[in-house]
């Protein structure tokens, strides 16, 4: 597979998503800049650069980015928090990676969520143009980050590759995610065909595995990048049927355990 001919932009890089993609982009002696607000933990790999930044430090990020031709951005506030705690790196660094996106010709992969439609209910289907229906202010933010894809493309053709991201961790570790797993290698072979991929307009993609039990999302554009998940959560199925919160509420929705959180009884 082709590498990039400009540098990549991974914002985030510091967090669980951001040290696993570091690992395997880097192992393709990719061109990395590696920026998060916190300090890298591991060995920065070869070809690639770590910067401390702050996502509310639009000079900085600016800077960051010039001269790269994709921007990874798995930066800012990850779950639900108080909207003064998601506002400013969720919904003002928005504008500075769209801005730095369009400066640089340069595409962005953002790393959006299910968080973004949580209120639709598990016993319905949706696809990726039914009505977004955020769960909290992080689901919220991730709407005006999936919104300003949109506006940048329409607008300044900026290219977008917004993944809802399910739930990317290591292994499942309840039922819900028997549904909404992503593994680490499906999601890094996304990331990487979104870098590589001739052109992706504004696509929209569900970030699962391919899990049998997910069966609440479909109908998205991943043949324009040439993504398809390789593995499952089905072999934990035995184990983690029965791992259900007991919370009918919870039960009901797709977002899980965030439809709950700080919600008026
Ligand atoms: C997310 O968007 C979060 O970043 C992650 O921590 C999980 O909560 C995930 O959604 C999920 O819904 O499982």
């Amino acid at each position: 597979m082709s590498r990039p001919s400009r540098p990549v932009l991974l914002t985030g890089a510091s967090g669980a998503l951001g040290r696993m993609l570091t690992r395997a982009l880097g192992a393709k002696g990719w061109t990395l800049r590696l920026t998060d607000i916190a300090p890298f933990p591991d060995q920065i790999p070869d070809g690639a650069s770590f910067e401390a930044a702050d996502l509310v430090d639009r000079d900085a990020v600016l800077r960051l980015a010039e001269g790269c031709g994709t921007i990874l951005h798995f930066g800012g506030v990850s779950v639900e928090r108080p909207f003064d705690e998601v506002v400013g790196p969720n919904i003002g660094g928005l504008y500075t990676v769209y801005e730095a996106a369009r400066r640089n010709r340069a595409r962005v992969l953002f790393a959006s969520s299910n968080h973004t439609i949580g209120f639709h209910e598990r016993a319905t289907t949706i696809d990726s143009e039914s009505p977004f229906r955020p769960d909290g202010y992080y689901g919220a933010s991730k709407v005006w980050g999936e919104m300003m894809g949109q506006l940048y493309w329409h607008k300044h053709g900026v290219e977008s590759v917004l993944v809802r991201i399910g739930s990317s961790f290591p292994k499942p570790i309840d039922a819900r995610m028997l549904a909404t797993w992503l593994s680490y290698g499906d999601l890094a072979r996304l990331c990487e065909r979104a870098v590589v991929a001739e052109t992706t307009g504004c696509a929209v993609i569900w970030g699962t595995s391919r899990n049998s039990r997910m069966t609440w999302w479909t109908g998205d554009d991943r043949d324009r990048i040439g993504w398809e998940p390789q593995d499952s959560a089905d072999d934990f199925i035995v184990e983690l049927a029965g791992a259900t919160s007991g919370d009918p509420f919870v039960e009901r929705y797709q977002g899980g355990a965030y439809v709950a959180l700080d919600r008026s009884a």
